[in-house]
């Protein structure tokens, strides 16, 4: 039988969750953007429009200043991984229509040792990019990542990338929302675990 404590465990999940239960493993704090983007980095790019149209969750918008074409990472969360293990990146993003020079999504990893990933970190390798992302829809955006031997940090990024043109301003803006990063390998054995402990 479960005790109370395991039983408040999963209340805590299901409640957590509303109508879908979230992924106990994933190690993005602040996913959502209720209320703020805190521990993101640039927690003043927390806006209010929700993936869901919430009247009181937000999103993080990712702004890309740059003359030339590319992408601009500017949103990161640094978070802990498991070497070996393979883990999922997810988001919702939302480019607003009527932007110049066709913003798209593009979502990265650098992988550290150290916590709060100090210095550059090592490159998983090339970006996952949307060059042809549609405007004024929230679409899900996805990428698996292998966490390198002696690797324990992951800072993972979100950007905004921008085609070819002569404009800086206005600037290029990505929304994202409901940022995951989940371990996806070893779910039945992991899933069960906090039942196993409960007993
Ligand atoms: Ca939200």
């Amino acid at each position: 039988m479960l005790s109370v404590a395991g039983a408040a465990l999963i209340c805590i999940f299901a409640f957590e969750g509303g109508l879908a239960l979230p992924d106990y493993r994933d190690v993005i704090i602040n996913g959502g953007f209720d209320s703020n983007a805190a521990n993101w980095s640039h927690p003043e790019n927390w806006d209010s429009l929700d993936s869901r149209g919430s009247a009181t969750s937000g999103s993080i918008r990712s702004i890309n200043n740059r003359v030339a074409a590319g992408v601009l990472f500017e949103i990161e969360q640094c978070v802990p991984v498991e070497a070996g293990g393979r883990y999922r990146l997810s988001a919702d993003a939302y480019v607003a229509p009527g932007q110049q020079r066709s913003p798209y999504p593009g979502i990265g990893v650098f992988w550290f040792t150290q916590p709060g990933c100090p210095g550059l970190g090592q490159p998983n390798g090339p970006p996952t990019l949307y060059p042809s992302f549609p405007t004024n829809v929230w679409a899900p955006v996805l990428s698996y990542f292998d966490v390198p031997a002696g690797k324990s940090y992951a800072r993972m990024e979100l950007g905004a990338g921008r085609g070819p043109g002569e404009n800086v301003s206005p600037f290029a803006v990505v929304h994202y929302d409901n940022v995951r990063f989940s371990r996806v390998d070893g779910l039945v054995a992991r899933a069960v675990l906090p039942l196993l402990i409960s007993e």
